[in-house]
């Protein structure tokens, strides 16, 4: 019988989880790690950010699937090379991401934002139109969540560009830029800079103040990938020297963020719980049992993580 093993946070996200799997496999195992510990020796795991004891208590894994996007919460030091590690790909999950990167988008445009104040000073004055050309957008990174970011964006009317590491055709009607020669064309038309990429050495701490020095005057940061992406110190100076308007920031180097961080207060940072693309149990349980399937049967699966890239 094949033997699920679920690790995905609390005693009840596993059981949550659990259930899901149940019904999508009444003839698999499904058992939760919190409850089993090392009693039971497990085919696959379902993880998200697990610890390196659950490693330890399951020498017989076949192969491990997150939950989520990034895999930077899982220590590959403690997975043998022989153990295939999967990524979620989408589930709902880009959609989601696409409308909060829209959503940042009216905050930096200021689409929406005074109407709140009006309403309130019961108000009626129409704003002034914006116009879209004014606002071009930089999408960094573009795996299926950064396609449906700037895809979305692009079907709006912004102009949009994307970043990526190596070269690859352009899509359709955007500027690609690849590579570290092409960063400071990318930035200078990047006037809403989006951030997708996953968490690599290369691209820890990459929005910085040399980068952040690179964007055009008045640009504003939407951060949904992780936080330490960002030197903070360098994203709050920006943004109190003037050259940056503000930034919607939804990742943070350490989560929940610190109550006596200054993002919380900051008049031009909007911050959110890590929320702009959550892991839809039913389709990412979907997702991941069609993945084993493939897997039992010997078939290619997709969404194997390389781990010198780790994504
Ligand atoms: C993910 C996330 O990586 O939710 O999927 O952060």
């Amino acid at each position: 019988m094949t033997t699920l093993i679920i690790a995905v946070g609390s005693p009840e996200s596993n059981q949550r989880w659990a259930d899901v799997f149940a019904q999508l496999a009444p003839k698999w195992q499904i058992v939760c790690w919190d409850q089993v510990g090392h009693t039971v020796e497990a085919d696959f795991a379902v993880v998200w950010r697990p610890s390196i004891q659950l490693f330890k208590d399951q020498p017989r894994l076949q192969a491990i699937f997150n939950i989520g996007a990034g895999v930077d919460g899982i220590d590959f030091t403690q997975v043998p090379d022989s153990v295939p590690v999967y990524r979620v790909e989408d589930a709902g999950m880009a959609v989601q991401m696409a409308e909060y990167a829209v959503y940042g988008a009216m905050l930096a445009t200021q689409r929406f934002m005074p109407y709140v104040d009006q309403q309130y000073d019961k108000k009626w004055e129409q704003q002034e139109p914006i116009y879209k050309t004014e606002w071009p957008v930089g999408v960094m990174g573009y795996g299926k969540i950064g396609e449906k970011v700037a895809q979305t964006l692009q079907l709006l009317g912004y102009p949009v560009s994307v970043w990526v590491r190596s070269e690859r055709p352009s899509p359709d009607g955007m500027d690609l830029f690849f590579g570290s020669r092409s960063l400071p064309s990318f930035l200078e038309q990047s006037r809403i800079l989006i951030n997708v990429l996953p968490l690599t050495d290369e691209t820890r701490g990459i929005v910085n103040n040399t980068l952040l020095a690179q964007l055009p005057p008045q640009s504003f940061f939407i951060n949904m990938a992780r936080g330490p992406h960002v030197v903070d110190e360098d994203l709050l100076a920006a943004i109190d020297h003037g050259h940056l308007s503000g930034a919607l920031l939804d990742v943070f180097h350490v989560e929940p963020l610190p109550q006596d961080h200054p993002f919380w207060t900051h008049p031009a940072i909007h911050v959110t719980p890590h929320i702009s693309g959550v892991s839809l149990r039913e389709p990412t349980a979907q997702q991941i049992q069609a993945k084993i399937q493939l897997f039992l049967q010997n078939q290619p699966v997709s969404g194997l993580v390389e781990r010198e890239r780790m994504y």
